[in-house]
């Protein structure tokens, strides 16, 4: 009547599923200080002074560039952080997400 009890015990593990990722990229665009990139860069997305302004070459020269990845909220957050500030300076700086894979 019913398994035979081998008095091992198993715990129900979790769910572990991993969360879709997503790119935040930085587009470029002829009016955007340079310095203002870089400054974006190290505040909203932790790069080193030396890291930030390589990304933002490469934005300048390739036209996109991706500025990190995170989870879509994050993304989202990063985004929107960016292009406030960005408007306060009247500066015309776009981010888009998109996703990860
Ligand atoms: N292209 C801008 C300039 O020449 C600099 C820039 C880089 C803007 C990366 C946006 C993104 N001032």
């Amino acid at each position: 009547e019913g398994t035979p009890s081998t008095g091992v015990v198993t715990k129900p593990r979790a769910r572990t599923k991993k969360p879709s990722m997503y790119r935040v990229l930085m587009l470029n665009d002829d009016y955007t200080p340079m310095e203002f990139v870089v400054h974006v860069l190290e505040r909203f997305f932790g790069k080193s002074h030396e890291d930030a302004v390589r990304i933002m070459l490469h934005v300048h020269h390739r036209g996109v560039g991706v500025c990190g990845v995170f989870t879509y909220e994050v993304a989202e957050t990063k985004v929107n952080q960016v292009m406030d500030l960005a408007r306060q300076h009247q500066h015309p700086l776009q981010c888009t997400i998109e996703k990860d894979g």
